[in-house]
């Protein structure tokens, strides 16, 4: 899974990326143009108790990769210029994480001037939906052209997708409210449209106003176009100070601030939400591992993604539940418990699973 981390100039990006991605020695030098990317391990506290009952000779964490891209800049006549390295360096994302600045620091510039969060996001989100509403009409156009030219079924299918969505964005609605099917979606992967990607809200706090957060976070809801947005709260600054810390260290820190969960947590639990995403495990004596898969994911489905041969000579899975595991204590009590299982192809696998694949 790839996360974007994308907003207005200075808005905190970099500073949450080192967070996340536990850089200490940061290079904050933002002349470059392409995302600088990071793969971070996704941190499950399920995974770290088997590590301890099987004591294994690898770990293996489920891993996300997070872009840190280059602020929007502003140009002269006021407007956030998409450009096409933009474009290239979020292409593949799966989600957006919106930085906005809601810290206020004279020592920092706003490209805006002052600081105002709503402002901020429904500047973003406006001139996504341009960006969209531009491609849009153009592959109309274009599409309409090469009807005329040739009977290709393909893009006849496709003409009145793009119209849909066309008409969806002319009201100023982003693409990921519409819902669309499996074959549409399809349909619209090769194209670059930015509000078709679900998108995170992070508000970027200073730690002074960690006691107001729940108001402010109300506030901002309620001045949204779309109230139920996915909104984040974070505090930037602080937050790569404890990140650099030890555990103990930070703990305390974090509990003198009242802060109960970092950046990380926050952003990887709204991102599975968002995607629909969740884990099941394999253990044993050489491995112990977390794997990501979709919410309606099958057994055959999940053994694909540890193997395609397991996927291809699919015969059972041995099903049990986390919970149920660490009730029981060992496989075999499981047995005795009812709670092991020999589960078929169609099952679908639920989040805490631990799986052992039978295959041919
Ligand atoms: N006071 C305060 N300063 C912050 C906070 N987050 C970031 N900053 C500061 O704001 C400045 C810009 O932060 P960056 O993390 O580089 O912002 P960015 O969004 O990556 O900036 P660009 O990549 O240039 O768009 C730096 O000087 C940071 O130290 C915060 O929560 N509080
Ligand atoms: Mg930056």
């Amino acid at each position: 899974m790839q996360i974007g981390l994308v907003g207005l100039q200075y808005s905190g990006k970099t500073t949450l990326f080192n967070t996340i991605a536990g850089i200490e020695n940061p290079d904050m030098q933002t002349a470059k143009e392409e995302a600088t990317i990071e793969v971070v391990k996704v941190p499950d506290a399920r995974l770290d108790k088997l590590t301890e009952l099987f004591i294994p000779k690898k770990t293996v964490f489920a891993t996300i990769e997070v872009f840190d891209t280059p602020g929007l800049k502003m140009s002269d006549d006021g407007k956030v210029k998409i450009t096409s390295q933009f474009l290239n360096n979020v292409k593949n994302n799966d989600a957006l994480f919106y930085v906005v600045r809601q810290f206020t620091d004279d020592s920092v510039a706003h490209p805006m001037n002052t600081v105002n969060s709503v402002r901020d996001i429904e500047f973003l989100e406006t001139e996504f939906l341009f960006h969209d509403l531009a491609f849009l009409e153009s592959r109309i156009a274009k599409l309409n052209k090469e009807i005329m030219k040739m009977k290709d079924d393909k893009l006849k299918r496709e003409l009145p997708l793009i119209e849909k969505c066309f008409a969806h964005v002319e009201t100023e609605q982003p693409l990921r409210n519409l819902h669309l099917t499996e074959d549409e979606l399809k349909m619209l992967s090769g194209y670059q449209l930015l509000t078709l990607k679900p998108l995170l809200i992070g508000i970027n706090f200073d730690e002074n106003s960690i006691e107001n957060v729940g108001e402010t976070l109300n506030k901002i809801r309620e001045s949204l176009p779309n109230k139920n947005e996915t909104i984040i709260p974070f505090y930037g600054k602080i937050e790569y100070e404890l990140s650099t810390m030890d555990d103990e260290d930070r703990n305390t820190f974090m509990a003198d601030y009242g802060i109960k969960e970092s950046a990380l947590t926050k952003i990887l639990s709204s991102a599975y939400e968002k995607l629909g995403l969740q884990s099941f495990f394999t253990v044993g004596e050489d491995e112990c591992r977390a794997w990501t898969i979709k919410k309606n994911y099958t057994a055959q489905d999940s053994a694909g993604v540890i193997h395609t041969d397991f996927y291809n000579k699919f015969i059972r899975a041995e099903v049990v539940h986390y919970d149920d595991f660490i009730a029981q204590g060992s496989f075999s009590k499981c047995k005795d418990a009812g709670v092991w299982r020999l589960e078929g192809k169609q099952y679908i696998v639920v989040d805490g699973d631990i799986l052992n694949i039978r295959h041919s």
